[in-house]
């Protein structure tokens, strides 16, 4: 797939941007650009809003049926075309090939999930005893837009789309710019699914210009958002006066808390993974560690040991822990925070540099980083820096623990570590997370409420939640009497 050349899907077909421009699409593998992908302008964004809003209304009264039919059959053509998917997303974005095959399998979850919630989701009603009774509708909002990152490209794309669809209204899809060739494949897939013309509209492009468009577009009246925080903050400012729908998942900085009466080996284990997988671009993982003082050093050593022996190479050897960082700016970025974390007074025990894996010199690596001695307040405690670094921090009491884990500005996911029932209950409440895992990480019911606290975010996505946001309820009272 060299010199590929990449397309908008709008209105059941592939399209140029109107504007005639491109940007380099790079491998982070090598650093070199392997193809184009459209620079689309608001022209396209236009383009693909005439074409949802004719499909809408047809779409938007499509039997719960063959809704379901259509977007179970697009989760089993990702099944079918697994392996390339997974090959091109490594490509694309970095991650290991292995851990791409898992995300094409949960990106077509996500489409299976949301069909049969297609065949689920029904009103509520509400009996006013011999008086009336009230229902409500939940209708489809029209034609909404969905922007999604560049850390986990085909599984966050088909966590928005697929419940947006499942609920009835035409889509206004951009993926991230660094990552668009599986957003890209899957307009195929849609359309060899049956999914009918205009109901599913992919416009590649930057942020500033295809994602602002869409935000700014009277007419796209819902946005759901998966990115950082001041990109999240910028939305909503533009979208507060047309008083738009937003879902907004943001940054996170995790706590991973590690209690001395945890079975240590599974919280070492689990802890390494939720340090480094995906390089650490996953806004879920763990970056901050607290380990109780009187296990610090048994669980420092085993932590240092798996990061020092995590192999880093190019993400299609199968043997690789640890692939390749999404963009070159994105790796100056975590090396830059590494830097900052030096000036700050870390002590490096595992990683702190690049890394240059034989005939990839030019590649984007990054070792596994554990740093320690650093205050609980300072930067690198504080601010996302989303890549392979881990700070850890020893505590002394619940107390201690339970503030150094709330003190930041996001509120995303927390781990704890331990087999006290009653501690790990009265902890999980004070938390002030979206999510909170009890021995145990990235563990997913698609069902649950997914999103974030403080400035994590706003809403959530996920299961009926995700259908509530991709609806607007209207309730009808009808008198009895
Ligand atoms: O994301 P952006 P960036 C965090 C992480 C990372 C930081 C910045 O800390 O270092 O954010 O990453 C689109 N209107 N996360 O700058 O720009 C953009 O094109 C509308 C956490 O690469 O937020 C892309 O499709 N859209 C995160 C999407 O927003 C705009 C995942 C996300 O990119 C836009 C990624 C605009 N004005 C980064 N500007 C997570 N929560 O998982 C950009 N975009």
């Amino acid at each position: 797939m060299n010199n590929l050349q990449l397309s908008n899907f709008i209105g059941g077909e592939y399209s140029a941007p109107v504007n005639g421009a491109y940007l380099p699409l790079y491998n982070p593998a090598t650093g070199a650009a392997y193809g184009q992908v459209p620079d689309s302008s608001s022209a396209d964004v236009q383009a693909a809003y005439k074409a949802a809003k004719q499909a809408f209304p047809a779409w938007s009264v499509t039997p719960a049926e063959q809704r379901f039919q259509v977007l179970n059959r697009i989760a089993e053509l990702i099944d079918e075309r697994r392996e390339e998917l997974a090959r091109a997303e490594s490509k694309d974005q970095g991650k290991p090939v292995w851990l791409a095959r898992n995300e094409m399998i949960r990106s077509a979850q996500n489409f299976r999930f949301f069909a049969t919630a297609a065949m689920q989701f029904a009103s509520e009603s509400h009996a006013m005893e011999d008086k009336a009774i009230n229902y409500t509708l939940r209708q489809p909002i029209g034609v909404v837009g969905c922007i999604s990152p560049w850390n986990l490209p085909l599984y966050l794309f088909s966590w928005k789309i697929a419940p947006a669809l499942a609920a009835g209204n035409c889509v206004i899809a951009k993926p991230s710019e660094f990552t668009p060739v599986t957003a890209w494949m899957l307009g195929q897939i849609c359309q060899d699914a049956g999914l009918p013309a205009g109901v599913l509209n992919i416009v590649q492009g930057l942020g500033p210009s295809v994602g602002q468009s869409m935000v700014e577009h009277p007419g796209i009246k819902a946005i759901s958002f998966t990115g950082g925080t001041a990109t999240g903050k910028h939305l909503a400012a533009t979208a507060a006066p047309m008083f738009k729908k937003l879902s907004l998942e943001l940054g996170g900085k995790n706590p991973n808390m590690i209690f001395a009466d945890a079975q240590l080996d599974k919280a070492v284990k689990t802890t390494v993974s939720s340090s480094f997988l995906n390089q650490g671009e996953i806004c879920l993982c763990g970056s901050r560690v607290f380990i109780e003082r009187s296990v610090y050093e048994e669980v420092k050593t085993q932590l240092v040991q798996a990061a020092k022996e995590m192999k880093v190479g190019p993400p299609d050897a199968e043997d690789i822990r640890m692939g390749a960082i999404v963009s070159k700016p994105h790796y100056e970025k975590v090396l830059s925070y590494i830097e900052l974390a030096k000036q700050e007074g870390a002590t490096v025990l595992a990683g702190g540099l690049a890394v240059f894996p034989e005939g990839h010199e030019q590649g984007w690596y990054i070792a596994p980083t554990i740093l320690e001695n650093l205050a609980f307040d300072c930067r690198c405690n504080q601010e996302e820096i989303f890549g392979p670094v881990i700070t850890l921090t020893p505590f002394d009491t619940e107390e201690e623990v339970l503030m150094m884990a709330n003190s930041t500005e996001y509120g995303l996911a927390a781990t704890l570590w331990t087999e006290n029932l009653t501690r790990a209950h009265r902890m999980a409440s004070q938390l002030q997370m979206g999510i909170v895992w009890i021995n145990c990480w990235l563990l997913r019911d698609l069902r649950t409420p997914f999103g974030g606290a403080k400035s994590s975010g706003v809403g959530r996505e996920g299961g009926w939640e995700a259908m509530r946001f991709f609806t607007e309820p209207k309730n009808v009272c009808v008198s009895l009497s």
